[in-house]
């Protein structure tokens, strides 16, 4: 009976034992566990602080490259300069530009861009306005009303009264926008207005912007991406001043005022404010809606452009590019060079994580280049095309090896 009994006493026993056995391994593996992530979240951490060094370096490298531009105000051709998987340390960055603006893509083009470009939402005239793809009249109207200092509605617009009655109410700008984010303030914006399908910036149908609802944005999933209005539109737009022939310029006359800065994209050579665009940078889209263009002329001259290489800042080639077509009207518009220009870096750090990226806008028109802007797009998520992720994995495989 005592030897029945104590087999049984040591078979519990060896059962506890066993428990706190189990238990203790558990508790080891919980440990072990959220150290491992305890250290990625370290590691992420620390290749997002590569990243952002890396974007550091590339703004630089960018204002290098603008303040010694063989031509003043003209991009470097892309062949010259490194812009795609390019090293910092042991992080890589990207420029996110565009090319010919292609709504197949499903890889970016990487190349600084012309703000010079894109019609200036600030100087562009209601006509001009309703001219961009997918714009309404009323919008354009709106945009009017939300920048004039007056509260005269135009036609089919929106003034501080109907801003006052929103619900939020919100009082109207009156003033001119300071980013082209600021569009979302506008009586009738909507995000699929304003950004459209690309809701990454990038330029190219990603993912989620091709599949309907799944996930967003709001995709019509045709396999192409649809535009919406900030791919087309600027506030920062500069040029360099033409036919300077009055000395300096200086159109203060004979009063005693003193000579104020002119505000951002304000050229005064008398008093109105001039809108141009880089003919020999702009997309068909935004040469389309100057005066006196249609679609095919506009179409016409970024063919023909797309065959000459070396430019600069000529623009004596458009009458070439549209044959009998009339630009009398439109060349007013046409500037050949520019004075602002994006910086849209992307970057990773050693292993291909902590994913960061920033848009600059940089002024080249003073003795140096300086940054009026920057807006951090990280959270729009990977803007480097799903190829590049699978390239990316390969790269750092190999590099490991090494
Ligand atoms: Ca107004
Ligand atoms: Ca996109
Ligand atoms: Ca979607
Ligand atoms: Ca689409």
């Amino acid at each position: 009976m005592t030897n029945r009994k104590q087999g049984r006493t040591e078979g519990s026993v060896l059962i506890i034992v066993m428990w706190v056995a189990l238990g203790l391994v558990s508790v080891t593996l919980y440990f072990s566990h959220s150290m491992y992530f305890e250290f990625r979240a370290a590691e992420n951490y620390y290749e997002g602080l590569q990243a952002e060094q890396a974007i550091d370096g590339a703004l630089r490298y960018a204002m290098h490259l603008l303040a010694n531009a063989d031509e003043e105000g003209v991009l470097p051709e892309s062949n010259t300069y490194s812009r795609e998987r390019s090293t910092v340390g042991e992080a890589l960055y990207w420029y996110i530009g565009r090319g010919a603006q292609n709504a197949y893509a499903t890889v970016p083009e990487f190349v600084l861009t012309d703000e010079g470009a894109k019609l200036d939402l600030n100087l562009a005239t209601q006509e001009m306005l309703e001219n961009l793809p997918n714009m309404t009249p009323e919008f354009a109207a709106a945009i009017i009303d939300w920048r004039d200092e007056d509260e005269e509605v135009s036609e089919g617009g929106a003034e501080g009264d109907v801003y006052v009655r929103m619900i939020p109410s919100r009082q109207i700008k009156n003033a001119p926008f300071d980013t082209v984010d600021e569009l979302m303030m506008v009586y009738g914006a909507s995000p699929v207005l304003v950004y459209g399908e690309d809701a990454n910036m990038n330029g190219i149908l990603d993912p989620n912007e091709n599949d309907g609802n799944a996930t967003p944005p709001m995709d019509n999933q045709n396999g192409t991406l649809d535009f919406g209005l900030a791919e087309y539109v600027t506030v920062f737009s500069k040029f360099p001043e033409e036919n300077n022939d009055q000395g300096q310029g200086n159109t203060n006359g004979g009063t005693n005022q003193p000579d104020q800065n002119p505000p951002n994209n304000i050229n005064i050579q008398g008093d109105e404010p001039t809108l141009k665009v880089n003919v020999n940078t702009a997309s068909a889209a935004v040469l389309a809606c100057l005066p006196g263009m249609d679609q095919a002329k506009a179409q016409q001259l970024v063919s023909y452009r797309s065959t000459q290489a070396g430019l600069g800042s000529d623009t004596g080639w458009v009458s070439d590019a549209v044959g009998d077509g009339d630009l009398t009207e439109a060349q007013e518009y046409f500037a050949g060079s520019s004075q602002r220009f994006m910086v849209d870096v992307a970057a990773v750090g050693k292993n291909g994580r902590g994913f960061r990226r920033t848009q600059f806008v940089v002024d080249t028109s003073g003795e140096e280049p300086v940054v009026i802007f920057r807006k951090d797009l990280a959270r729009q998520g990977w803007a480097l095309g799903t190829n590049l992720r699978e390239e990316l994995k390969q790269y750092v495989q190999q590099q490991r090896q090494r």
